[in-house]
C-alpha cells in the first residue's frame, strides 16, 4: 500500500503527563484522520526528537476501540454491560443524580476526580471550576509530585532551576532517579550533546541497569530508598576531600558547625551498608561531581517514589550547594520548572466562585475514601458521587483491591469522561466519550524546559466526543450555575487566562506556537540568593515553611523527621514472609496508563513481567519466562519471570502499567502497592513495597 500523502503538516504539543512537552508537527492527512508524528526541529528542547509512541499516535487517534457514543450501564457493575444513550439523557441523568445527592447528604458527598490525561489547562483543570461553585469535595494532588516538589523547594525555596537545555554545556551530567530514555527521552538528546561535543561524563543513579544508565559512563545502582544516604556520604568526602566550594557554602547557604557534625559521621563506609554501593563507586562520585564544577544535577520523580522520597529528594539536591555548581554555565540542578510560568489561571479554577470550604480528599487515598476510611474522609460523611476525567484509578492508583471495592459499591455513582474503556470507565454507571488534544484546543506547560505552548483543535472529532470544557460547560449550566465562564469556549478561556498573566494575546500565541518564559541566567541560578527570606540554600529544611509556600497538608509528626538532609529509615522494610523490594518503574512503550491501548506499545512491551536477579531465580526454582505471583499484605498479582543482571538481589523490578485484565488474575501491579500517604505532605510511594515471589500456580 502507497503511503497516504499529508495534506499539510500542523503544529500541535504532546498533551501527555511527560515532562518534555514536545512541540510537534502532524502530518494531516485529510480533515480527520492524522499521518506520522514528528518533534519539531526549531523548538530547541524538542530539538526533533519524540519518543516513538507520540510518533505513532495515528495508532491511537484512530484506534478501532475509541469511546464515540455515551453510555449508561445495563449489568452489574464492572461487568462491562452498558447501552448507547443520547448526550441529553446522559447529562440529564448526572444533573438528576448529582441534585439528589447533594440535597439528601450535601455538596461534599459528590467528588470530581482528575489527574494528568491531558496536559492542557482548560481541559484538564476547569473541572475545578464547577467543583468550587458548588462546593464539592476537593481533591489534594498528591499522586505524581506529592513528594519531590516539596523536597527540592525545601532547599531552594521555589520549584525552579537551570534551564535543562544546558545540560549540553555540562560536563557531568548526573541523571537521577529518572530513566530518561523511557520517561523524557530529550534529556537523553541534550546530556548526549554534552558527551559528543564536550566529552561530558553521564552519570546515572537508579535501583536497576536502566535503559538510560546503559548510556552512562558511570552507573550507580543502589538498594531502593537509600539516596539519602548516598548523597550525604558524597556530602561527607567532598568536604573531607576539600571539594565543597567553601566560599559558595558561606555566601549561599546555611552551612553551619551543626550540620558539618552531623556530615562527620556519614562516612562512605556508613553508606556503602545502607546503599550496597561500594566505598569506591560512592568515593568516585562524590570526587567527580566536586572537581568538575559544571555538574549538572537532573533530579528525575523516580526515587521520590520512595516513602522518604522528600528528604532524598532534599538530600540529592544539596550536593549541588555543596559543590557550587549553582555558580557555572552548563551547571546546577533542576528537577521542574512548574514554579516558574506566573499564569493565573483564575479564569480556569473560578477560585471566585468558591462556594464554602470543603474538606480536602487525598487523591492517592481514593481506595479509603471510597471505602468508608473516617481518616481519609476527614471525619465527614461518604462520597457517593464521582466525577472523573483525564485518569484512570482504577489502573494507576495505588492499593488497587481497595480502589476497586471502593468503586463496586452499589450505593456510590460514577461518572466517567474517558477516550477509551479503561478499568476505571468499565466500573461507571455512565460514560461520557472524550476527545484527543488534535480535536480540541489548549495551551500547555510541563516541568521539563521553559516554554508554555499552544496546540489548536486540527482535525474533525469522532462520533459525538465532547471535550473536557464541554462537558464541564454542559453540566454547570444544568446544576444550574449561571457564571459566564460556563457559556464561554476553549479559546476564550485560554484568551482570558493570557491576558490575566500579562502574556502576549492569543493571536500573537497561535502565530508561533509558544510562549518561553525562560527566566534570565543568573535568576535561574539563584544568583543574588535563593527563595528564602535570609537568601540562603538550606541543608536544615523547616517543612513547616514549605507547607506555607505550597498550602501542603501535613500527613506526619514535624518532629519525627530528620533535622538535617540525611537518609531517613522509613521504607517498607522486607521481613521472612516478604523477603523482596518492588519497584513498579516505567515502561517505554506506555505512560503510566495510556498506550495500553495502542498496538506498537503492547508489541514492544510484551506480556507483563518482574526482572529477577539470576541468584533468586535460582534459589526459588524459576526461570526465565516462569510464571511467577508476586504478593503481600495488599494483594497478589500474576507476572511472567525475566531472569536479568543488572538489579541487587532481592529487588524486583516490574516495568509499567499493563492493562489490568493482561494479568492472569486480572490485577494490576498496584495491587502490591500502598496507598498510606507518604510524610511530610502526602503521596504515593508507587516503587516502595515489600512483597514475596513464587512460582504461580496458574500456568504462563
Ligand atoms: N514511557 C513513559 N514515560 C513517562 C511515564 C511512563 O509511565 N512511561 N510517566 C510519566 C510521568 S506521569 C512522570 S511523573 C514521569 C516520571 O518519570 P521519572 O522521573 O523517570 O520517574 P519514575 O518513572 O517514577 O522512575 C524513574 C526511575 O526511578 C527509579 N527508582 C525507583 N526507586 C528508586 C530509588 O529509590 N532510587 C533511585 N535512585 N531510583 C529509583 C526507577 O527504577 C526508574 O528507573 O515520566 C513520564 N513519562
Ligand atoms: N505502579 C505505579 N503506578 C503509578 C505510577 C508508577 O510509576 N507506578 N505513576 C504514577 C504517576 S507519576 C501518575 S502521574 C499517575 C497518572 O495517572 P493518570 O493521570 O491516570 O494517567 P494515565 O494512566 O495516562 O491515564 C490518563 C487517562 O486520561 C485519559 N485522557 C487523556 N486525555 C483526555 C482528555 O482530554 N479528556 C478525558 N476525559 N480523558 C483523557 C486517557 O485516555 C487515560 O485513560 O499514575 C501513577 N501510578
Ligand atoms: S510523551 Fe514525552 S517524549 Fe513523548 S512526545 Fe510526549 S512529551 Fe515528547
Ligand atoms: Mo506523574
Amino acid at each position: 500500500m502507497n503511503k497516504p500523502v499529508a495534506l499539510r503538516t500542523a503544529r500541535s504539543v504532546c498533551p501527555h503527563d511527560c515532562p518534555s512537552a514536545c512541540a510537534l508537527d502532524v502530518d494531516i492527512i485529510d480533515a480527520s484522520t492524522i499521518g506520522r508524528v514528528r518533534g519539531a526541529k526549531d523548538d530547541p528542547y524538542t530539538a526533533g526528537v519524540i519518543c516513538e509512541k507520540v510518533a505513532r499516535y495515528a495508532e491511537r487517534i484512530h484506534h478501532p476501540e475509541r469511546l464515540t457514543h455515551p453510555l449508561r450501564r445495563s449489568g452489574p457493575k464492572g461487568s462491562g454491560l452498558f447501552i448507547r444513550i443520547s448526550w441529553d439523557e446522559a447529562l440529564d441523568e448526572i444533573a438528576q443524580r448529582f441534585r439528589e445527592i447533594e440535597a439528601e447528604h450535601g455538596p461534599e458527598a459528590i467528588w470530581p476526580y482528575f489527574y494528568a490525561g491531558t496536559m492542557g489547562h482548560v481541559q484538564r483543570d476547569g473541572i475545578e471550576r464547577l467543583r468550587a461553585a458548588k462546593g464539592y469535595s476537593r481533591q489534594y494532588d498528591t499522586i505524581c509530585t506529592g513528594t519531590s516538589w516539596p523536597g527540592y523547594i525545601a532547599g531552594t525555596g521555589m520549584l525552579g532551576g537551570v534551564n535543562p537545555e544546558q545540560m549540553a554545556e555540562s560536563d557531568c551530567v548526573v541523571i537521577w532517579g529518572t530513566n530518561a530514555v523511557h520517561t523524557q527521552v530529550n534529556v537523553m538528546t541534550h546530556a548526549m550533546r554534552a558527551r559528543k561535543d564536550r566529552g561530558a561524563k553521564v552519570v546515572v543513579v537508579d535501583i536497576y541497569q536502566t535503559a538510560t544508565m546503559a548510556q552512562a559512563d558511570m552507573g550507580l545502582i543502589l538498594r531502593p530508598g537509600t539516596d539519602g544516604a548516598l548523597a550525604t556520604a558524597v556530602m561527607h568526602v567532598l568536604l573531607r576531600d576539600n571539594l565543597a566550594d567553601r566560599a559558595f557554602v558561606a555566601k549561599y547557604t546555611d552551612f553551619d558547625g551543626d550540620f558539618q557534625a552531623h556530615l562527620a559521621s556519614k562516612t562512605p563506609e556508613w553508606a556503602a551498608q545502607i546503599t550496597g554501593l561500594t566505598v569506591e563507586e560512592i568515593t568516585a562520585f562524590a570526587h567527580l561531581v566536586g572537581t568538575t564544577p559544571r555538574s549538572y544535577f537532573r533530579l528525575g520523580y523516580g526515587f521520590t517514589r520512595q516513602r522518604n522520597g522528600a528528604t532524598a529528594m532534599h538530600a540529592a539536591l544539596c550536593i549541588s550547594a555543596m559543590t557550587g555548581a549553582w555558580q557555572h554555565r552548563g551547571g546546577g540542578a533542576f528537577h521542574s520548572n512548574s514554579g516558574t510560568w506566573r499564569l493565573d489561571k483564575s479564569a480556569i479554577t473560578g477560585p471566585g466562585l468558591q462556594k464554602g470550604d470543603p474538606r480536602w480528599l487525598d487523591m492517592s487515598e481514593i481506595g479509603a475514601v471510597l471505602t468508608g476510611d473516617s481518616r481519609a474522609l476527614k471525619g465527614g460523611g461518604p462520597v457517593k458521587a464521582l466525577l472523573i476525567q483525564n485518569t484512570n484509578p482504577a489502573s494507576v492508583a495505588p492499593d488497587q483491591n481497595l480502589t476497586r471495592q471502593g468503586f463496586e459499591r452499589e450505593d456510590l455513582f460514577t461518572v466517567v469522561h474517558e477516550q477509551f474503556m479503561t478499568e476505571t470507565a468499565e466500573l461507571a454507571d455512565i460514560v461520557l466519550p472524550a476527545t484527543m488534544f488534535l480535536e480540541h484546543n489548549d495551551y500547555y506547560t510541563r516541568g521539563g524546559h521553559t516554554r508554555v505552548l499552544y496546540g489548536p483543535a486540527v482535525v474533525e472529532r469522532p462520533g459525538e466526543t465532547r471535550s473536557n470544557h464541554e462537558v464541564i460547560n454542559a453540566l454547570a449550566l444544568r446544576l444550574g450555575l449561571d457564571d459566564p465562564s460556563f457559556r464561554a469556549g476553549d479559546r476564550d478561556l485560554i484568551a482570558e487566562t493570557f491576558r490575566r498573566s500579562n502574556y502576549p494575546a492569543l493571536e500573537e500565541v497561535e502565530k508561533i506556537g509558544f510562549v518561553d518564559r525562560e527566566r534570565p541566567d543568573a535568576v535561574a541560578r539563584f544568583a543574588d540568593g535563593f527563595s528564602w527570606p535570609d537568601k540562603r540554600f538550606r541543608f536544615k529544611p523547616n517543612w513547616q515553611d514549605v507547607a506555607d509556600k505550597k498550602g501542603y497538608l501535613w500527613t506526619c509528626d514535624p518532629s519525627d523527621m530528620p533535622r538535617f538532609a540525611d537518609h531517613w529509615a522509613i521504607t517498607e522494610e522486607t521481613d521472612d514472609e516478604h523477603p523482596f523490594r518492588l519497584a513498579t518503574s516505567p515502561a517505554r512503550g506506555f505512560l503510566n496508563s495510556s498506550f495500553n491501548e495502542t498496538p506498537g506499545s503492547q508489541k514492544r512491551e510484551g506480556v507483563p513481567s518482574v526482572f529477577i536477579h539470576p541468584e533468586d531465580a535460582a534459589r526459588l526454582q524459576i526461570e526465565d519466562g516462569s510464571a511467577v505471583t508476586l504478593g503481600n499484605r495488599r494483594g497478589s498479582v500474576e507476572l511472567t519471570a525475566h531472569v536479568r543482571t543488572g538489579l541487587p538481589t532481592g529487588v524486583l523490578i516490574a516495568e509499567g502499567l499493563h492493562k489490568n485484565k493482561s494479568h492472569r488474575n486480572g490485577k494490576g501491579i498496584n495491587a502490591l502497592t500502598n496507598s498510606t500517604p507518604a510524610p511530610p505532605f502526602g503521596g504515593a510511594a508507587f516503587h516502595d513495597a515489600a512483597v514475596w515471589i513464587r512460582k504461580a500456580e496458574l500456568p504462563a
